[in-house]
């Protein structure tokens, strides 16, 4: 009887998903770790700069650097696979809660500029 209490206690515990952490200065973005497992995933988003961003989680196959935003369409990101958006503002943080299937993702700022500075970064949902 003993031992069945114990189990269900690690069982439990057993069910916390790490989250991914995203940390972001006024020009990048550094996603870690990179590789999740398909599921439920915790994206805790932590803007370090002063500047506002709006962070977009995108399903593509394209590779992370090489996305053509067109600032003119406002659907251009939904068009290239938005899952979500988030607005952090400055030293502020965020969470994005999701379930992710299988697949390539890109973590991006959608601030065309900001993108092109170098605030994107893949992560491999496995
Ligand atoms: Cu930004």
């Amino acid at each position: 009887m003993v031992a069945w209490g114990l189990l269900s206690a690690s069982c439990a515990t057993g069910s916390e998903v790490a989250p991914v952490r995203a940390a972001l200065t006024s020009s990048t973005i550094r996603v870690e770790p990179a590789e999740v497992a398909s599921g439920p995933v915790l994206v805790k988003l932590e803007n370090m700069s002063a500047v506002v961003h709006s962070v977009v989680l995108l399903r593509t196959d394209a590779p992370y650097d090489k996305i053509a935003l067109d600032p003119t369409d406002p659907d251009d990101l939904t068009k290239k696979g938005m899952i979500a958006r988030v607005e952090v503002p400055g030293q502020q943080t965020a969470e994005l809660k999701m379930i992710l299937p299988r697949g390539r993702y890109v973590v991006l700022c959608g601030h065309v500029d900001h993108y092109q500075w170098g605030m994107r970064a893949p992560l491999l949902v496995r």
